[in-house]
């Protein structure tokens, strides 16, 4: 199963209970990765493209969530993950950019709330990379678009509609980067304005959009290798098929 949509502001080097961040490199290690719209097949079907991958602290100290968006902008009560698409949160825990652990998200063929989804891990990857398989064994969480399964005080998932956490002026993004102009939706019309800085005050274009968004909350102690207080994980996600 090749990557076909790799990770979007991947974070390494990330200290439990920060928030990700664009492609920070703490550990001297390359760093290969994606951005929206940069392959055709991605670019036709929006259910591939993330959106962005989030980790920040969980309910309590002890906890982290971590999370994923995919399909922004995208409304209404049919809205679904694509069924035949493997959503995957990555965890490196020893600082050479190769997943220990990961999280595999699947889904049923439902539509908007009657669509089901089954999250599998924390657990070691059967291959690490581009090349993925489904996890046979390992912890389980199964429940419905929409809703929150799993334990409040283990591992719970949340997988549905929410509102665009991002921050950008993606308008204004695009007059100063007008390649990357969408081919639907939106931001696809001809090209109105050239611009070489966001505006002041600035605006916050995404704040009416909604994404698809798998969000994923269980104790620190799950993700990383030993006790160390100060022990730090990488965190990217991937959509593949
Ligand atoms: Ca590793």
């Amino acid at each position: 199963m090749p990557v076909l949509r790799g990770a979007r502001r991947t974070a390494f080097g990330l200290t439990l209970g920060a928030t990700a961040l664009v492609g920070i490199a703490v550990f001297a290690v390359g760093l290969r990765a994606s951005d929206h719209q940069d392959t055709p097949e991605v670019e036709l079907n929006p259910r591939q493209d993330i959106n962005d991958v989030y980790a920040f602290p969980g309910a309590t100290s002890d906890r982290i969530a971590l999370v994923v968006t995919t399909s922004s902008p995208i409304a209404g009560q049919s809205a679904s993950f694509d069924p035949n698409l493997l959503y995957q949160i990555k965890v490196d825990n020893t600082g050479d950019a190769v997943e220990d652990l990961v999280f595999q998200v699947t889904f049923d063929n439902g539509v908007g709330s009657a669509q089901r989804y089954t999250l599998r891990g924390p657990v070691a990857p059967a291959r690490t990379g581009t090349v993925n398989t489904l996890l046979e064994t390992g912890p389980t969480v199964t429940g419905t678009v929409g809703s929150t399964s799993g334990s409040a005080t283990g591992t719970q998932v949340f997988a549905g509609l929410r509102a665009d956490p991002f921050v950008i002026d993606l308008e204004q993004f695009f007059n100063i980067v007008p390649d990357r102009r969408p081919s639907t939706g939106p931001l696809s019309t001809p090209l109105t304005a050239t611009a070489s800085a966001f505006r002041s005050p600035g605006v916050d274009f995404l704040r009416p959009f909604n994404t698809l968004a798998i969000a994923i909350e269980l104790p620190k102690a799950l993700l990383v290798a030993g006790t160390d207080a100060a022990a730090r994980i990488g965190v990217w996600g991937t959509i593949s098929r």
